[in-house]
């Protein structure tokens, strides 16, 4: 394999660890703070978790180890979709087990949680983990969409564990995942396997924090990666003035990515969904937003600007989502293979008017015909309309520029509208690793094995204090049962982690609302450029701005 210069000396980058972690696994001591409780639906969350609910939280210090000392062998997944900072996990979880006892193993068990299921594995050694330090990806064992919840799936888990001897399993994952994680835990322990799971919080898509988990890794990096690009855009939008970009942003349903991509950037018009839901915006009300700064701009000689949009966008608009959960009905069965067998889009169209109630027909009426049949091509395997697939930054450009015409109509805008269009996403999951998630990883997984050789299982590895630097950083775990809350999933009530949407009361989006209206108008364009991985601190380890203003910094 060809080693690129960076990767070459990436390899060579020592991770920050907090304080209490730096003197080696000897040194570590624990501390039990209080009991626990799930943050909503207790009694119901400690009915389905006896043996892993209600336990304490802890924090590591400086101090003379106490766990009792014996032979570890230790499986790790990589689960759910890529971001960057994965590999670090796994290097400070084999760091920290070999450092513990040379004789510790450490399996890699391949493709996500199926290779746990299909006992899968690589057993980890020094050569092999020094190609992946510091690097991004997910390629050192892949990573998968299975999900691990049925108890036979458990059964053969747990058969998996005997046969390698496992005492632990880590769970690298994001909300689902970490979920999993717990059910894994509890019926480990109900079961008296002798087997801990631990998980580490990863998304690029900001969505699992709470109180205890300041910030999943990934979303450090991912959001960098796409703020470079957004900014060499908006120069270039600058320079240029002959264009508006929509750029539409990964993060799935929340809209962490494109805000923190705003306070990155100061484009023109950020979308968040979580506001567009509240104020229910229709698609109309949205396209006026926009077109009032193009207007605004305009009158003022700037025929150009820039759009952020979140990926999930359109499940937020209520006319939307009722639209596509009628289409879903719709195909629902055989009424879909009768659609699909119809030839021409002006038969699939009266099919469409047959189904669709009268509301849903005028939304449909409304787009554009490129949105009208995606709408009914891709569909995922529970037979649904895949939004995320909807391309949102078209429909929008296009809503836009109808709203621009009618102006034009009534001799209230004179300008000219280009739009050009842009996605961001897999772009941004496997890039190396900032400091701050090579950091952050690192110490992730460092701490997973302070939770395993501890005894902990069903806690989620946490490492806070987050925009203070790495030295200042407090390691501990959290037992993953006081993220739960009882929600409805698939027509039934499921114990799960609840998943963070953008608050519109937060910091974060408070700054953003105070300032977006100059930005809207005004050109206050910021350009982050790439990210550093060498020189002053100050450039070098900055974490994100939501991070940042969220801890008052
Ligand atoms: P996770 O929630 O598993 O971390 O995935 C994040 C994500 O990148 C979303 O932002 C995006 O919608 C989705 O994965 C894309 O999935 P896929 O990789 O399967 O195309």
């Amino acid at each position: 394999m060809k080693i690129s210069p960076l990767q070459e000396a990436r390899y060579e980058y020592q991770p920050k660890l907090p304080g209490m972690l730096k003197d080696g696994v000897d040194n570590i001591s624990v501390k039990t703070g209080a009991e626990t409780a799930s943050v909503a639906d207790q009694d119901k969350i400690s009915a389905l978790f006896p043996n892993t609910y209600g336990k304490c939280e802890i924090t590591f210090e400086k101090g003379n180890n106490t766990a009792e000392k014996k032979k570890q062998v230790v499986g790790v997944i990589l689960s759910g979709g890529q971001a960057p900072g994965g590999h670090n996990v796994i290097c400070g979880l084999y760091d920290a087990l070999k450092a513990a006892n040379k004789d510790n193993v450490l399996l890699g068990f391949k493709g996500g949680p199926s290779g746990l299921i299909e006992d899968n594995y690589i057993e980890m050694t020094d050569e092999f983990i020094d190609e992946y330090r510091n690097t991004g990806g997910f390629d050192i064992i892949g990573s998968g969409r299975t999900k691990l919840e049925t108890e036979h799936q458990f059964e053969i888990v747990t058969k998996v564990a005997k046969k390698h001897d496992l005492n632990a399993i880590v769970i690298i994952g994001g909300d689902d995942s970490n979920t999993n994680a717990a059910v894994l835990a509890e019926y480990m322990a109900a079961n008296n396997t002798g087997v801990q799971v631990i998980g580490c919080p990863k998304t690029i898509d900001g969505d699992l924090k709470n109180e205890d988990i300041e910030a999943s890794f990934g979303f450090d990096t991912a959001t960098k990666t796409y703020s470079e690009v957004i900014g060499n855009i908006e120069r270039d939008a600058n320079s240029a003035k002959k264009y508006w970009h929509f750029i539409k942003v990964m993060g799935r349903s929340a809209s962490h990515v494109a805000l923190e991509c705003a306070l990155e950037t100061q484009p023109n018009i950020c979308l968040i969904g979580e506001e567009v839901a509240e104020k229910k915006m229709s698609l109309a009300d949205i396209a006026d937003y926009i077109a009032d700064s193009v207007a605004k701009r305009s009158a003022e000689g700037d025929n150009f600007g820039v759009v952020i949009i979140p990926e999930g966008i359109v499940e937020f608009v209520p006319e939307f989502s009722t639209l596509i959960a009628e289409i879903n009905e719709l195909l629902a069965g055989p009424a879909g293979e009768d659609f699909n067998n119809l030839v021409d889009w002006a038969a699939k169209e009266h099919f469409i008017q047959d189904g669709l109630s009268a509301n849903s027909m005028k939304v449909f009426a409304l787009l554009p015909e490129f949105v009208q049949k995606q709408l009914f091509l891709e569909r995922d395997p529970h037979g649904n309309v895949q939004v995320s697939l909807i391309e949102s930054e078209k429909l929008l450009s296009a809503l836009v520029a109808d709203s621009l015409r009618r102006r034009k109509q009534h001799g209230t805008y004179h300008g000219k509208f280009s739009p050009l269009h842009h996605f961001f996403g897999y772009e941004g999951r496997c890039a190396f690793p900032s400091n701050f998630d090579a950091d952050y990883c690192y110490s992730l997984g460092y701490n997973a094995f302070m939770l395993i050789s501890y005894g902990y299982t069903g806690y989620l590895s946490k490492i806070s204090n987050l925009s203070a630097p790495a030295d200042e950083w407090v390691a501990g775990g959290m037992p993953i049962t006081k993220m739960m809350n009882i929600e409805r999933r698939n027509g039934k009530d499921k114990p799960v982690i609840r998943k963070a949407l953008v608050e519109l009361d937060g910091k974060p989006f408070t700054y953003f609302k105070e300032h977006r209206e100059e930005w809207a108008i005004e050109t206050c364009y910021t350009y982050p450029g790439a990210i550093q991985y060498y020189g002053p601190s100050s450039v070098c380890d900055i974490t994100t701005k939501t991070l940042a203003l969220e801890q008052g910094k």
